[in-house]
């Protein structure tokens, strides 16, 4: 017998959740039963506004009527096909029109099925091409501190986000790292890209110094790293670790899980910057966060130089079983027509300013001691409780979600990435709301 779950279920104990206090929550549930465009609904039928587009991956908001729909259909004509020696039409269309709106030159796609997967391909890829080529000694790959790169092995070995790392043995071998772009004595309350840190990048040529960059395979940062705080990188910063990895023939590996499709107020922060990596990761709003995916961009030169040997053989061993499922593809295709149709690829830009200014107005609102922001990201970052850290923005999340608006922290800093079809009205809210928070917590 069919056992329908109640939107209250009796019984939490089963599910442990992910990075979650499964006790705290499980004293005081906080459930979600059905969403549209900007808002959640609540089990107990409270509307609740969502600053943080689901985890940084709706981008188009919730529910929306062209996805749901081609989700349906696919599910009805060709639930799932294996992409292994196989194919079916739906996964090259979907990668055509990817690359298509992909920076100039990433005009391959490899599809994955999350922001993790999507690293641990992007990195396989860097090695498995340096060895194409014959130049297998580069075995070498550079991380930065503060870096997100999801959570698999590869990801967290390349990542620098302690509790993350520290549980879990020696990881790869052969990692270093950049240090990260943070700098809250020069740069704090800083809009946009600050000033100070461009040469924070030279780090990559005294790590070429120590290791040499015969060994170096490749260096993957997020353009603005999210999951860590909003870490805007400083200005020129970018432009010159491409430059150092050009120098060097090192790989540069954008992670854009969070920056693609359309969150800076571009399609990617790759357009944003004017750089353009060697490989690009990405996955959330690929699909609108709707059916989990991921797609890893490469420059025509790297896919090519796996293009050879006899035709017979496969040519790079790796894939998984859902790479280019047709439901997941149906999803991508039409967020992608969502996307163009109402012009959310590129709505950030004209809404940044009024962001901008509507989150600098919390300045001098209660525990701020730095917002920083750039196109529809923004971060405002708490003193935090002697002894206690991660409390005060811990306290002011579970407020914010009672007072009805969805924020989200990482340690004592609120991260904030609305969906883009966020209207201003809105934006006044969550800046409202935050700064009564603010008032109210210890
Ligand atoms: N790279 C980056 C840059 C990410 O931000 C991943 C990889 C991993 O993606 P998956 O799909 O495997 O989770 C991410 C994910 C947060 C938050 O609140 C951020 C992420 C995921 C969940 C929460 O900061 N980023």
């Amino acid at each position: 017998m069919l056992n329908r779950p109640a939107s209250k279920p009796n019984d939490l104990n089963a599910f442990w959740m992910p990075f979650t206090a499964n006790r705290q929550f499980k004293q005081a549930p906080r459930m979600f039963v059905s969403a549209k465009d900007m808002h959640y609904t609540t089990d107990d039928g409270r509307q609740v506004l969502d600053a943080t587009s689901g985890l940084w991956c709706v981008n188009a908001g919730h529910c929306r009527p062209k996805i749901t729909e081609a989700i349906q259909r696919q599910a009805a004509e060709l639930d799932y096909a294996p992409a292994f020696q196989m194919g079916h039409p739906i996964a090259f269309e979907f990668a055509s029109k990817l690359a298509a709106i992909a920076p100039e030159g990433m005009d391959h796609v490899f599809y994955t099925n999350s922001g993790s997967e999507s690293v641990e391909t992007a990195l396989k890829i860097a090695l498995a091409y340096h060895r194409a080529k014959g130049d297998g000694s580069r075995f070498r790959l550079i991380g930065r501190e503060r870096g997100y790169h999801g959570v698999n092995f590869g990801g967290i070995s390349v990542g620098g986000i302690v509790a993350n790392r520290k549980m879990f043995g020696t990881l790869l071998t052969g990692v270093d790292h950049l240090p990260h772009t943070h700098l809250p004595e020069q740069n704090s309350f800083t809009r946009g890209e600050p000033e100070t840190g461009e040469d924070l990048a030279d780090a990559l040529e005294r790590i070429v110094t120590l290791h040499d960059a015969s060994t170096i395979a490749a260096v993957i940062v997020e353009p603005v790293a999210g999951s860590t705080g909003v870490l805007i990188p400083p200005k020129g910063y970018l432009k010159r670790l491409r430059n150092i990895c050009d120098k060097h023939g090192i790989l540069l590996i954008f992670d854009e899980v969070i920056t693609g499709f359309g969150r800076l107020g571009t399609p990617f922060a790759s357009d944003y910057f004017d750089v353009i990596p060697d490989i690009m990761t990405t996955a959330k709003g690929v699909t609108n966060g709707v059916i989990p995916m991921g797609a890893v961009f490469v420059k025509k030169e790297i896919h090519d130089a796996f293009m050879n040997g006899p035709e017979h053989l496969i040519e790079f061993f790796h894939g998984y079983t859902y790479s280019g499922n047709p439901i997941a593809c149906a999803a991508g295709i039409a967020t992608l027509e969502t996307y163009q149709e109402e012009g959310l690829l590129t709505r950030g830009a004209e809404l940044a300013q009024y962001w901008e200014d509507a989150l600098h107005s919390l300045n001098d609102a209660r525990h701020v001691i730095d917002i920083r922001n750039i196109g529809l990201v923004g971060a405002i970052e708490l003193e935090p409780m002697a002894g206690q850290p991660t409390k005060r923005a811990f306290t002011a999340f579970l407020k914010a979600f009672d007072e009805g608006v969805l924020i989200r922290t990482t340690g004592d800093i609120i991260a904030l990435s609305p969906p883009l079809i966020v209207e201003r009205e809105q934006v006044d809210r969550i800046v409202d709301c935050i700064r009564s928070v603010l008032a109210e917590i210890d």
